[in-house]
């Protein structure tokens, strides 16, 4: 793991819920009775793209339940996006293990100068190292928050602006070899993320900033401002926490200082790009229970979280430029 001490915040409570929430009762409504949101998620269909990788089986490197997941998700991302890139490459695990790795990148628009890069790791960690059972610690963990949450809620805001037919200039990115990784090795994490940055399948690619997704469907969980984010890219995280409180969902963004967290998002900081690290923490402060456990599993996950990250990422993505 890693020193992970803070006092989170007792967020709590929901300050006002803003917007319109007047206009009397009395009058007849000029719109139809269902407001359509004007950036809609669906939790639900996000949900549903979790299960499904989830039932895959785990999707470590080398197994066959990664590379049907891996096909899987391609075909899908086929359906959505204007192009999809399958960077594929052989990386060396800290442990000299070869993994075959598969980086998905899908471009919308991609004739647009200005990017915006929508990031999540897809591969699942081998071993359930922090399971309170002896016995379970060399089995690999189901990965539904750790994983499939990520690219769940990006598959589903790849649908939505599929059929927006959005402008913008947006690449989703399911990194692999994210997770591969030793607490005693610390590059031996988000092997696939810089790969990427080293390697970028499209020459001279530099979005002008990225958002990472990790671990956004657990259960009880808090999404602090994790530290490098929040020095690195102190401007984009606040842009993101206030779409999250624009679209709602104040009490789950807290304003508090979170732990440093070696991931994917780091392999972009470090070549200069403003990124950020949406990521999960319990109230305590803690990843939550279930990480790197047998118990990461479609029980533990929670379509509220799943849809207050969504609506606020599609929020934020509708507030750019
Ligand atoms: C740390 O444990 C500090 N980094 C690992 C990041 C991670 C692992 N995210 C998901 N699994
Ligand atoms: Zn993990």
């Amino acid at each position: 793991m890693k020193a992970i001490a803070l006092t989170i915040l007792a967020a709590g409570i929901l300050m006002g819920c803003g917007r319109g929430a007047s206009a009397s009762a009395e009058s007849t409504p000029a719109t139809p009775s269902v407001a359509s949101s004007p950036t809609p998620f669906d939790a639900d269909s996000a949900y549903a793209y979790v299960e499904r990788q989830v039932a895959f089986g785990p999707r470590v490197p080398g197994t066959s339940g990664h590379a049907a997941c891996g096909d899987w998700l391609e075909g899908r991302m086929k359906e959505y996006a204007d192009t999809v890139i399958s960077q594929r490459v052989t990386l060396r695990a800290f442990d000299g293990t070869p993994l075959p790795a598969r980086n998905i990148m899908a471009r919308f628009n991609p004739q647009a100068p200005s990017r915006t890069l929508l990031l999540a790791h897809w591969d699942t960690r081998p071993w359930a190292d922090n399971d309170p059972a002896q016995s379970n610690r060399d089995k690999p963990v189901p990965g539904a928050n750790d994983g499939a949450s990520g690219v769940g809620v990006l598959m589903e805001v790849a649908r939505q602006l599929r059929e927006s037919g959005t402008q913008a200039g947006v690449d989703i990115l399911f990194v692999d070899a994210e997770d591969y990784g030793s607490e005693d090795v610390e590059e031996s994490w988000a092997l696939g993320a810089r790969y990427f940055v080293q390697n970028p399948p499209v020459p001279g690619y530099v979005p002008a900033r990225a958002v990472l997704l990790d671990m956004v469907g657990g259960e009880g969980s808090v999404f602090a401002r994790e530290y490098f984010s929040q020095n690195y890219a102190p401007q984009l995280l606040d842009s993101f926490w206030a779409a999250a409180r624009d679209a709602g969902h104040a009490s789950l963004f807290s304003n508090e200082t979170g732990p440093a967290i070696t991931d994917d998002h780091l392999e972009f900081i470090k070549a200069g790009i403003p990124a950020i690290d949406v990521i999960a923490f319990s109230p305590e402060g803690s990843f939550l229970p279930t990480w790197h456990t047998l118990k990461d599993d479609m029980a533990h996950i929670s379509r509220e979280t799943l849809g207050a990250v969504g609506s606020s990422l599609m929020h934020w993505l509708s507030e750019l430029q």
